[in-house]
């Protein structure tokens, strides 16, 4: 069986998404694409085979398309989600679910009343080779008891369209995910702590910027973010363990050797860091649509990606108020209950 995509939102993720599900994703389709930038749409539809649709609820209704894959800004994704939802389609939503933990709540209470998963959370990284040796070895015990975890997340630089506090909703927003996911615990409080600014960052942004985030069992996250570093994508954590600490760094690449100096390259941005676990996304996905499922085995599902929302929003409160906010989760629906280390 071959699963039609439709992607609403042909910008940077969302045509590199196109192209893996037209190119290299077994078993997929892209039956129709929707961006208000309809040029781009155009020319990406006629590129892959697709139909341009005239709206992205058209395109949500099209029969021709059998999952929806979500690329548009953050703030779209509540509404367009819902939709889907109501079709009764399967989505990939792009992070982060909602920018706002409200939104995310309706979207989470929508699918807990339908009684079936249909969302899938594209945080990738639970895809990445690095991030699931570290998941098995805190899984596996080889750490003894997971205590705390140092965390970086430096872009070389943002687009325009990065404004205000997306630093924490739409960069630290993968670790709030990440860590939830590695402990397997809920984030509990949040505290932004006030930093010495780059001057190289646009004016509007808090650059860098460091969050500690206390879990449930009283692990402690420190994590950074750093949208100007200006030298490359780099992604690291490090988890210290009671009795063996884990590090993930960048993968190894090219090694230069010159001028008395040994160095490696630096990934130039989240689409090479990151294009192998995107894939694996993707397929996985699709396999799982293919096979009946409706989401992928161990999957961001909507309740990660309301957990997700919900922390991003106390962070964004923590840093206003300058002070440790709490997180306030609903109670978890039983639809959410699954496996172990979630
Ligand atoms: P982008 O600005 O390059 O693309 C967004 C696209 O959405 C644009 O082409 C824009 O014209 C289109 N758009 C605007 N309004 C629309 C509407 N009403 N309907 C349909 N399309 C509309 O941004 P991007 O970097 O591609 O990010 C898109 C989403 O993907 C964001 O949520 C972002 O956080 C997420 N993202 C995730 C990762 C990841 O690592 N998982 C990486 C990059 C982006
Ligand atoms: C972008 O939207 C992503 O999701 C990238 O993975 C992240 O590194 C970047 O900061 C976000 O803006």
């Amino acid at each position: 069986m071959t699963v039609g995509v439709g992607v609403i939102g042909t910008g940077m993720i969302g045509t590199q998404h196109v192209h893996r599900l037209s190119r290299a994703v077994m078993g997929s389709s892209v039956a129709a694409v929707f961006d208000v930038a309809t040029d781009r749409a155009a020319a990406l539809a006629q590129e892959v085979g697709a139909r341009a649709a005239g709206s992205w609820s058209e395109l949500v209704e099209d029969p021709q398309v059998d999952a929806v894959l979500i690329a548009s800004p953050g703030d779209l994704h509540a509404e367009q989600v819902l939709a889907c939802l109501a079709a009764g389609k399967p989505v990939l939503c792009e992070k982060p679910l909602a920018t706002t933990a409200d939104d995310a709540l309706k979207v989470v209470q929508a699918e807990a009343a339908g009684g079936r998963r249909l969302i899938q959370v594209g945080f990738m990284r639970r895809y990445d080779a690095g991030f699931r040796d570290v998941k098995a070895a805190i899984d596996g015990g080889v750490i003894g008891e997971p205590l705390l975890a140092h965390a970086v997340h430096r872009n070389p630089g943002v687009p325009d369209t990065f404004v205000g506090e997306m630093s924490l909703t739409d960069s630290l927003v993968h670790e709030f995910d990440t860590f939830r996911w590695l402990f397997g615990q809920e984030i509990t409080a949040t505290t932004v702590v006030k930093v010495r600014q780059s001057p190289l960052g646009a004016a509007h942004l808090r650059d860098p910027q460091i969050v500690l985030l206390e879990l449930a069992n009283g692990a402690v996250v420190d994590a950074e973010s750093f949208v100007n570093c200006q030298y490359g994508y780099d992604v690291r954590c490090e988890i210290v363990g009671s009795t063996v600490t884990v590090a993930l760094d960048n993968p190894r690449t090219t090694m230069v050797l010159g001028e008395g100096r040994r160095g490696e390259s630096v990934p130039p941005d989240w689409g090479v860091r990151f294009g192998q676990a995107y894939a694996d996304e993707l397929q996985e996905w699709i396999g799982a649509l293919a096979g009946g499922a409706t989401i992928a085995h161990g999957a961001s599902d909507a309740w990660d990606g309301y957990a997700a929302s919900v922390v991003a929003e106390t962070a964004v409160a923590s840093f206003a108020q300058h002070a440790r906010t709490e997180v306030q989760l609903v109670d978890r629906p039983a639809l959410y209950d699954r496996e172990a280390g979630r």
